[in-house]
């Protein structure tokens, strides 16, 4: 069976509770959709028949829809591989191959671990890192909300206590959630999250989430604070933090590939939240993260209400990047 039918068919029977998962990853990547396949389809009508000139623009688009250069040189060798080995002349004939090649690229032959690891004993300790702006503290409240859903208790905590209002926001969302949050202006990060590690514990809280400042001008100080951190939080509780999960915006594109080296530099990265996909065309850095950071993303931000956060899924991101290719629905 060829991808196309695989995704189709990955579909069809599905609950309304994830036929609305799939909606929302549908609405979300539209905007890498429209811009990508258009101009894949416009290529195709370009060349009709495959050639050199076509795999250096199929190149050039790969690279702007921020796939990575490097993922896109390795893309495109295979690609051409197979055009070689299975005789491929026509480029409607390639559509397919380059989505399976995609689909490929991110399972790797690997069990693709998406799960948060959560803790068999006591609190489950989630620590949020990532650079000021990318959504951390929105993730933390889209988050809560849903563990709140799964009928789990769930403690926010204000470990950003630099930036002006990012106390206020925590508690507009710990509001909105309807769970605690532990906050207190003006003090050292590592002293809040004493407090709010302690409760949980104190209080068997299921799920603690913890918001952190991001600070990157100075990694030498970034990294002190962060081993503090991760210091204050075993201390109460020795397997935590069970995930440490960096927020990176995908509307920055290779700039969120640095900012994941770098962090995978000075913390132990356990998973990625890649935010705002739906606020950009360049959709593919999902696949420049696997391939040149080799971490999982977790979780993806699909907009900016509170259900708009997902588990990520690589079946329905690849449905989200082509279903106008599959054929299920003609928008071009
Ligand atoms: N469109 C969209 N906006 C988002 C998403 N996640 C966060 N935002 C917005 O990004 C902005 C910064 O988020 P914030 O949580 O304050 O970032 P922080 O500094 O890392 O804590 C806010 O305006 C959020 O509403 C998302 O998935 N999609
Ligand atoms: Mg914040």
């Amino acid at each position: 069976m060829g991808i196309f039918d695989k995704i189709k068919s990955v579909f069809k029977g599905k609950s309304q509770e994830e036929q609305k998962t799939i909606e929302l990853y549908d609405k979300g990547l539209q905007k890498t959709r429209q811009d990508f396949v258009f101009k894949l389809n416009t290529l195709n009508k370009k060349y009709k028949k495959v050639s050199n000139e076509y795999f250096e623009e199929l190149e050039e688009i790969l690279i702007m829809a921020d796939i990575g250069v490097n993922t896109v040189m390795n893309f495109i060798d295979k690609l051409k591989k197979r055009v070689k080995s299975e005789n491929i002349t026509d480029v409607e004939d390639l559509k397919e191959i380059i989505v399976d090649e995609m689909f490929i690229i991110y399972v790797n032959n690997q069990v693709i671990v998406n799960k948060i690891n959560y803790s068999k004993e006591g609190p489950t300790v989630i620590l949020f890192v990532g650079v000021n702006g990318v959504g951390k503290t929105t993730t933390i409240g889209k988050l809560a909300h849903q563990i709140k859903n799964d009928g789990k208790s769930v403690l926010m905590v204000a470990g950003d206590t630099f930036r002006a209002g990012a106390i206020e926001q925590i508690e507009q969302w710990a509001e909105k959630v309807g769970c605690e949050v532990v906050m207190r202006e003006n003090s050292d990060p590592a002293s809040v999250i004493f407090d709010g590690i302690t409760k949980a514990k104190n209080e068997n809280i299921d799920v603690v989430l913890v918001d952190t400042a991001g600070r990157l001008q100075n990694k030498v100080n970034l990294m002190n604070e962060l081993a503090k951190i991760n210091k204050v939080i075993g201390n109460i509780i020795p397997s935590a933090p069970h995930e440490t999960l960096l927020v990176l915006d995908a509307t920055t594109g290779q700039n969120g590939i640095s900012q994941a080296k770098s962090f995978k530099e000075i913390t132990d990265v356990t998973g990625i939240v890649l935010t705002k996909l739906d606020g950009t065309a360049k959709g593919g850095i999902v696949l420049a993260i696997k391939e040149e950071v080799n971490l999982p993303v977790k979780y993806v931000g699909l907009g900016e209400q509170i259900n708009d956060l997902q588990v990520f899924d690589v079946e329905k991101y690849i449905y989200g990047l082509f279903k106008d290719m599959v054929g299920e629905v003609n928008e071009e």
